[in-house]
């Protein structure tokens, strides 16, 4: 990563050692959100707030539309006008959302502008998560993937629903590849695997704010509903695809 010759001055020795070495695993992770969900508008502008790839109440009775409405409308918006609010006249104002999460990601006293960062991609990311009539098990080359990573889809369900399931408090669960392997993983709050090397495919917001108006304390009941009617596996396969391209 190029860091700028004034902003890298600002940064003790350790932040910017750890900055570096962050910003060295962000590199030689490939990203893999599709350019057009990150990059909607100018690319000097704001951050995006991308429209949901699906009505309100796509989703319902999974997850209802008053919970979208929330979610989406206020939380996600939320994350992304305090990250611009934070990144307005400064040297981060204009980068991309990944470009944010590198500069920010392990430094101590950004943590504030990675947390808003991070939780603006990782619900971009979560919206193409999921789809109406998803769910059930991928097809071609992931289904292989799955099958040959975790020993079958249902080792591989078992897996995920225990990794979201006990995630204590705020976070969420990845199925990311891990230098060509597949892998489950689940990182607290804003976390994102990408900050530490791997290619994110699918992930679950296990955050209350999620699941509550549906589900309240039944997250195990969210999380079923996610791997059975929801789970977008043509997203998955996707960011697989392009990942292996790059
Ligand atoms: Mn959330």
């Amino acid at each position: 990563m190029k860091i700028e010759q004034s902003e890298a001055g600002r940064l003790n020795r350790r932040q910017f050692i750890i900055g570096a070495g962050a910003a060295a695993m962000l590199i030689a992770a490939r990203f893999s959100m599709p350019q057009s969900l990150l990059h909607a508008g100018s690319s000097a502008g704001p951050i995006p707030f991308p429209p949901l790839p699906y009505a309100e109440d796509a989703l319902a009775p999974c997850i209802s539309s008053r919970t979208m409405n929330f979610h989406y409308g206020k939380h996600h918006r939320g994350y992304v006008e305090k990250t611009n609010d934070m990144i307005r006249n400064t040297r981060l104002q204009g980068l991309s959302l990944e470009e944010i999460m590198k500069r920010t990601a392990g430094v101590p006293d950004r943590s504030a502008i990675f947390n808003n960062a991070a939780q603006s991609w990782n619900h971009i990311f979560f919206w193409n998560s999921m789809k109406p009539g998803g769910g059930g098990a991928p097809g071609g080359e992931l289904k292989k993937e799955v099958e040959s990573s975790f020993g079958g889809m249902e080792n591989f369900r078992r897996a995920f629903a225990e990794s979201a399931a006990s995630r204590f408090g705020s976070g969420y669960a990845w199925l990311v590849s891990d230098s060509g392997v597949l892998k489950i993983e689940s990182t607290p709050n804003a976390g994102n695997p990408l900050t530490e090397g791997r290619v994110p495919l699918l992930n679950l917001d296990v955050w209350e704010h999620a699941y509550y108006l549906d589900y309240q304390n039944r997250r195990q009941d969210y999380i079923s509903a996610f791997l059975d009617h929801l789970a977008n596996w043509d997203f998955a396969a996707r960011n697989l695809s392009s990942a292996g391209r790059k």
